[in-house]
């Protein structure tokens, strides 16, 4: 803020934003990713543009934009960028700018530990996010999260993508999940105040929207209660699956018995939540089971319209095929007639589609529903083996972070 102040007596503000990687790679740690930088920084009186820098040199954007002036902290001084300083003095010395550093403000440090980066939310605030972001880009990218660590994962990384830096935008709390964790079926055994409880703690230190897979929601006048405390929670919308009985999970498709409600009922169910909802923001999806059970593209269609017209704001459409044709078929046929409802779809088996794919045919929300507790736990079993093996820990070790990570992870611990 200092360096910005000063910069705007002098003129228009540029700034040079590190992008992730390169932001990485000064000192290693995690920081907010680019666009949300960007954006803070955007927002900033005076400032004019936020450029991109792929690296800590500055010649780059120095030698494109020729500034009158370059301003910066003195902390450059002595330390590992003062061979940046004196690259970027050489440079501005060819159109006769100036440099003028500003003193380092006492006690302040641009090391940002590694998820010191949650800056607090409330339920109302959260809950809106996810219409915000599909009335934005129209595209919203889910992550499922197991846990509060899972969830800081999910809030804080990015990656480099065709020269933009990407995250996702949304956490999914998965029931398949959900249920695994607590080493139970994922049957509707785990019940979902235990799950709302873990959201709780979730919430505590993320904000990004999240996504409830409801399962069946139970009977109808559950669901009403269950959409109240989602919305009490700040969870921005629920999708509910058009299953009836001992629910299973949907990539076991027919080899188990699995139980399809009628679509009076299911229809039923969703006006009943819709009706039950307290906010204009928060949003019930329809699940369409027809491809997991085989009943084909004009069920799963038919049932589309119905669940629509019955209230649902966005249709979930599940497939355990390893191709994702009949996904791409579905979407072809729903979206001739509906383009408003929002679609979802859940990429688990048919697991090559890329996004621009899914996004091309009309599908607004990816859940990739079960991949971080898919990761943990190999990993987990790994470990466990090798010390078993050993009779010690230290064949482990490679396989962990280390424990000076780990104390550094979570501001406060060291
Ligand atoms: C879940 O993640 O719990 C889901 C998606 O319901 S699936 O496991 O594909 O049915
Ligand atoms: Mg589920």
């Amino acid at each position: 803020m200092n360096v910005i102040e000063t910069a705007r007596r002098y003129g228009d503000v540029v700034i040079g934003l590190l992008t992730d990687p390169a932001r990485t790679k000064v000192d290693g740690v995690l920081h907010p990713n680019y666009q949300y930088r960007k954006r803070i920084l955007e927002n900033i009186a005076g400032v004019k543009e936020v450029v991109s820098q792929q690296n800590s040199d500055y010649l780059l954007s120095l030698r494109r934009l020729r500034p009158d002036y370059l301003i910066c902290g003195d902390e450059w001084h002595g330390e590992v960028h003062s061979s940046h300083r004196e690259e970027a003095l050489a440079a501005m010395l060819e159109w006769r700018g100036q440099i003028i550093e500003i003193a380092y403000a006492s006690g302040a440090s641009d090391r940002l530990p590694v998820f010191d980066v949650v800056l607090g939310t409330t339920p109302t605030v959260r809950l809106r996010q996810l219409r915000r972001q599909l009335a934005g880009s129209g595209f919203v990218r889910v992550l499922e999260v197991h846990s509060p660590l899972s969830g800081l994962i999910v809030e804080s990384i990015a990656a480099e993508r065709d020269g933009r830096s990407v995250g996702f935008d949304a956490m999914w709390s998965s029931s398949l999940v959900d249920s695994t964790v607590r080493g139970k079926p994922d049957t509707e055994a785990v019940d979902h105040s235990a799950r709302f409880a873990g959201i709780n703690d979730l919430f505590e230190v993320t904000t990004k929207p999240l996504i409830y897979d409801a399962d069946t929601g139970g009977r109808a006048e559950h669901f009403a209660f269950t959409v109240r405390s989602l919305e009490r929670l700040g969870v921005s919308a629920v999708i509910v699956e058009d299953k009836i009985g001992l629910k299973r999970n949907s990539l076991l498709g027919n080899d188990v018995t699995q139980t399809r409600e009628s679509v009076e009922n299911f229809c039923h169910k969703i006006s009943v939540g819709k009706a039950a909802q307290a906010t204009g923001d928060f949003a019930i999806i329809g699940r369409i089971e027809s491809f997991i059970l085989n009943a084909g593209l004009d069920d799963a269609l038919f049932r589309a319209r119905e669940y629509v017209a019955a209230g649902a704001d966005g249709i979930m459409i599940h497939s355990r095929s390893k191709e994702p044709d009949e996904i791409f078929a579905f979407c072809e046929k729903f979206r001739k007639a509906d383009t408003e409802t929002f679609l979802v779809a859940v990429p688990t088996s048919y697991s090559g589609v890329y996004e621009h794919e899914l996004r091309a045919r009309g599908i607004n929300v990816v859940i990739y529903a079960n991949h971080l507790l898919r990761a943990a736990y190999p990993a987990m079993m790994q470990v466990a083996r090798a010390i078993l093996e050993n009779s010690r820990c230290r064949e482990a070790d490679s396989l962990c972070m280390s424990v000076d990570s780990i104390l550094r992870l979570i501001p406060g611990t060291a």
